[in-house]
C-alpha cells in the first residue's frame, strides 16, 4: 500500500468553514458568483461544506434535527431547482447529501490545497462565464469590449472542474496547531514509565522523581486513561441524554418502506455518507490519544485506515438498543430491515450481532474508551513504518485498560475484548468484500458520489477506483 505516495498531508491547514488566511477570505467574498449547488439560486457562501444559498443552508440545518424524516411520493428522482426546491424535501435532502453537505463539515471541514485551488478555479470560471455573457450582450447592443483583465486570464484557471467527490487528495488527517498533552517514547523503551510528558514544563514523572516517590507511574497511567476517556466523550457524536430520550423512537412502517424503496446505489451512497461522518469523529478521537500524534503521519494514516471502521463498529454498541435490536441512525432507531436496500443482509446481520455482543459485556464509558484506543493503536497492522513506536503507545494503552479493568473488578473482560477484536477484523473483511462487489456493479457511484474520505479509507482494499484515469 503506497501510503506515503498517495496521501500527502502537509498542506491541510485551511478551514473551509472558517477561512482564516487572506486567500481564503478572498475566495469567500467571490464564492457568491457560483450558484447554489443544490437549487441554482444565488449562493451566499460555503455552508455545511458545500456552496449553497441561504434557503438550502436553512433547509439542510432543519433536516438534521433528530425528529425530521422525509420521504418521496414519486420515484426519489425529483428535479430540484429554484422553483421546485420546496416540492420534495426528500429529494432536496438527497441532493444536499450527494453534493457532500454534512453537519460535521462545519466542525471538520478542512480544505486541502487541491480543494482550495479547485474552488478558486471554479470562482474564476464562473466570473469569466458571466463576463462572457455580458460581452455577448454588449456586442449585440454594439458596445466595445476590451478589458485588461480578460487578456490576463491564466489558461490554467479555465481547466474543467473536478467534482468535489472526485478529488484525489487525503481527507484522513487535518493537522491543527492546538496543543494537547502527549507522550514521547522510543521503541526500546516500551513502558509507560519511560514515556516523557511534553505538554508542560514539568512532567508527572519528573514531579514524582523530585518527590522521590514511585506513584509517578500510576499518575502517568491515570492521566493517560483520563485523556482517552475525555477524548472519547468529546467525540462520541451523540450525547447519552439525547440517546436515552430517543431510545424507543423507531422508524414508522412508511419511513422504513421509504428506505427500502431506495435503489441499491442510492442507499449505499446514503450509508457511505453516514459512515463517513462517524469515521470523522473517530479520527478526532485518535488525534487526542496520547502518543498518536508522535507517530509518523504515514503510521497515523495506516492505523486509521485499518482501525477507524472497527472503532465505528465498537461505537455502534453505544447507540444500540439491545432490547429491540435497533441502532440510532438518521435520528431514529433502525432495525436491520431499514438497511434492506443495501443488498448485504449478511453484513448488516453480522454487524448487529456484534453490537449486541458488545452490549452484553456491559462496559462502562471508560472501558469502551480504552478498548477503542486499543483497537486503533495496534502494532500488528500492515504497512507500519515504525512498528516499535506504535508498540510503545499500544503497551501504554494496554496497561491503562488492564488497570481500569482490575480496578473495576473485571479482569476477565480482557480476554473477551480480544475475542471481540478478532470478530471486528472479519466484519471489516466482509465490509470490504461488499464494497468490491458494489464498486464493480456501480463504478460511477463508487467513484464519483462517495465521500472522498470513504474512498480513501476503503479504496485500495476494495478497488473502488476502477474508472480509467482514477488516482491510485
Ligand atoms: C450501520 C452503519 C454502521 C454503524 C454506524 C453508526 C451507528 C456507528 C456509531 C455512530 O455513532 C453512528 C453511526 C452512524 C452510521 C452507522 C452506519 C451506517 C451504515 C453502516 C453499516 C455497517 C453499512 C455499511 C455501509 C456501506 C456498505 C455503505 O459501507
Amino acid at each position: 500500500m503506497a501510503v506515503a505516495g498517495r496521501l500527502s498531508l502537509a498542506t491541510r491547514n485551511a478551514s473551509l468553514a472558517t477561512p482564516s488566511t487572506a486567500t481564503s477570505s478572498k475566495i469567500t467574498t467571490q464564492i457568491e458568483v457560483i450558484p447554489c449547488k443544490i437549487c441554482g439560486d444565488k449562493s451566499s457562501g460555503v455552508h455545511y461544506g458545500v456552496i449553497t444559498c441561504e434557503g438550502c443552508k436553512g433547509f439542510f440545518r432543519r433536516s438534521q434535527l433528530p425528529t425530521v424524516s422525509y420521504s418521496c411520493s414519486r420515484q426519489s428522482n425529483c428535479t430540484i431547482d429554484r422553483s421546485s426546491r420546496n416540492r420534495c424535501q426528500h429529494c432536496r435532502l438527497q441532493k444536499c447529501l450527494a453534493q457532500g453537505m454534512s453537519r460535521d463539515a462545519v466542525k471538520f471541514g478542512r480544505m486541502s490545497k487541491r480543494q482550495r485551488d479547485s474552488l478558486i478555479a471554479e470562482v474564476e470560471r464562473h466570473r469569466q462565464q458571466q463576463q462572457q455573457q455580458q460581452l455577448q450582450v454588449d456586442a449585440q447592443s454594439g458596445l466595445a469590449y476590451h478589458t485588461k483583465e480578460r487578456e490576463d486570464c491564466s489558461p490554467q484557471l479555465l481547466q474543467p472542474m473536478t467534482p468535489a467527490y472526485c478529488s484525489g487528495e487525503s481527507e484522513l488527517l487535518s493537522f491543527t496547531s492546538d496543543v494537547h498533552p502527549y507522550l514521547l517514547c522510543t521503541p526500546n523503551q516500551p513502558q509507560v514509565s519511560d514515556m516523557i510528558y511534553r505538554s508542560s514544563g514539568v512532567s508527572p514523572s519528573s514531579r514524582a522523581h523530585m518527590r522521590g516517590d514511585t506513584s509517578g507511574h500510576s499518575e502517568i497511567r491515570d492521566e493517560l486513561c483520563d485523556s482517552i476517556v475525555r477524548s472519547n466523550k468529546d467525540t462520541c457524536q451523540y450525547r447519552a441524554e439525547e440517546l436515552q430520550a430517543l431510545k424507543w423512537k423507531v422508524f414508522s412502517r412508511e419511513e422504513m418502506q421509504a428506505y427500502q424503496s431506495k435503489s441499491v446505489d442510492e442507499m449505499w451512497q446514503h450509508c457511505a455518507v453516514r459512515l463517513t461522518d462517524a469515521v470523522q469523529y473517530v479520527v478526532e478521537f485518535a488525534k487526542h490519544i496520547p502518543g498518536f500524534r508522535l507517530l509518523s503521519q504515514n503510521d497515523q494514516i495506516a492505523l486509521l485506515k485499518t482501525g477507524s471502521m472497527e472503532v465505528v463498529l465498537v461505537r455502534m454498541s453505544r447507540v444500540f438498543n439491545a432490547e429491540n435490536n435497533t441502532v440510532f441512525f438518521d435520528g431514529k432507531f433502525a432495525g436491520t430491515e431499514v438497511f434492506k436496500s443495501l443488498a448485504c443482509g449478511d453484513l448488516i446481520a453480522a454487524v448487529f450481532d456484534f453490537a449486541h455482543s458488545v452490549c452484553a459485556l456491559k462496559l462502562t464509558d471508560q472501558q469502551v474508551a480504552l478498548f477503542s484506543a486499543l483497537v486503533l493503536i495496534n502494532a500488528d497492522r500492515p504497512c507500519l513504518e515504525d512498528r516499535g513506536k506504535v508498540l510503545c503507545v499500544q503497551r501504554s494503552v494496554e496497561l491503562g485498560l488492564t488497570h481500569i479493568l482490575h480496578r473495576d473488578n473485571r479482569d476477565s473482560l480482557m480476554h473477551k475484548l480480544y475475542q471481540r477484536m478478532s470478530v471486528l477484523r472479519s466484519l471489516c473483511s466482509l465490509h470490504t468484500e461488499k464494497l468490491r462487489w458494489f464498486s464493480q456493479r456501480y463504478p460511477l457511484t463508487a467513484h464519483c458520489l462517495f465521500p472522498p474520505l470513504y474512498k480513501e479509507l476503503f479504496a485500495s482494499e476494495a478497488e473502488l477506483m476502477l474508472l480509467p484515469g482514477a488516482t491510485h
